[in-house]
């Protein structure tokens, strides 16, 4: 008699000092939302990090990726809002795709503003990194890590672009997102705003010239040199992933599983970002494969990407006023810090 009611007193306790979940409650299944595909760094750390949180849960929590924009039915700038609804669980986000919502996600856009890794991990991990971690929260997700997609390359199946002349009249796909549309402008080419899905469809039947993309995250894994045969390699743009999950998904879990999925969530932006950046950082032999599978390479020289700069200045000027000239003067001393 004793020892039941001492289990009973326990078992209240635990509730009472709980993180307010009711431990134990799972959900069938856990949504993760991706605008790419399994193949590739990003997807294939969603997969690791579904197994790993599988694993260490004793098959508690089940995540299932929805790869290729299924969760958001092809609208890629609407996956924050699934986010903050908890339509997704989780999300292994593109910054550019939740820029809508957080318009200060736009910082890793302005053009030709980032150029180099050390300078994107200065401000990720730096005050501008906290600053949008916090905008995140504010609009109702909770950030786990930082991943990346990558330096976004200008490719086209028309000609080699050296010069913002090349540009000229250029039908460039770009994401849903204005920063896009007003630098493409400012280029002197003609941008549209296509979601992935239905661009790759677009370059297949030629209907569009030419995209922007990293080339390990997406530009290998989509063989877009099947239709793209130019590349020019000018880092103007980088689009860092937030890997989060939603308010109240996280509310849901108690203590231990938000400690479990907060590492878990870590190891894979970890291995996820070396993963885009292999071959490009401490190798060119993404480079290389892509010359293997046909593409002619450009590499701008600093006079070159001077030009390019020069034509899409009154663009950064706009954006820094909507991205915050505060906020990008953190991003100025973090990088400055790294230097
Ligand atoms: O749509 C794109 O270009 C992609 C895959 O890079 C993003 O999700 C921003």
């Amino acid at each position: 008699m004793k020892r039941w009611w001492a289990m009973v007193a326990v078992a209240a306790l635990g509730l009472v000092v709980g993180n307010g979940a009711e431990a134990g409650t799972y959900k069938a299944e856990y949504t993760n939302s991706l605008v790419v595909g399994p193949v590739g760094p990003w997807g294939e750390a969603a997969a690791r990090f579904a197994n790993t949180v599988k694993e260490r849960s004793g098959g508690k929590i089940n995540i299932k990726n929805y790869f290729a924009g299924q969760l958001f039915a092809g609208k890629q700038t609407n996956e924050f809002l699934l986010l903050r609804q908890g339509v997704a669980d989780f999300a292994f986000g593109s910054t550019i795709n939740w820029s809508p919502q957080i318009k200060e996600l736009n910082l890793f856009a302005l053009p030709f503003f980032v150029g180099d890794y050390k300078s994107v991990d200065a401000m990720e991990q730096g005050e501008a990194g906290k600053r949008l971690f916090n905008l995140v929260v504010e609009k109702g997700g909770v950030p786990l890590c930082w991943g990346e997609n990558g330096f976004r390359e200008v490719t086209n199946s028309k000609r080699a672009v050296r010069k913002p002349e090349d540009l000229a009249g250029l039908k460039i796909r770009v994401v849903g997102s204005p920063i896009f549309v007003d630098t493409f402008k400012a280029l002197g080419a003609n941008p549209v705003s296509m979601n992935w899905a239905e661009a790759q469809t677009a370059f297949q039947q030629g209907t569009v010239d030419g995209q922007e993309n990293p080339v390990v995250s997406v530009i290998t894994p989509s063989k877009l040199w099947q239709s793209q045969k130019h590349i020019t390699l000018w880092r103007y743009a980088i689009d860092p992933l937030i890997v989060a999950i939603s308010k109240q998904t996280w509310d849901g879990f108690a203590a231990t599983d938000q400690e479990l999925i907060r590492k878990a969530a870590q190891e894979a932006c970890d291995w996820q970002k070396k993963g885009a950046r292999a071959g490009l950082a401490d190798s060119s032999d993404a480079i290389e494969n892509l010359k293997k599978n046909g593409m002619e390479v450009t590499v701008p020289s600093s006079a070159d990407l001077e030009a390019f700069k020069t034509k899409t200045k009154p663009v950064y000027d706009k954006w820094v006023t909507e991205v915050g000239a505060d906020l990008v003067k953190l991003a100025e001393q973090d990088k400055a810090k790294a230097r």
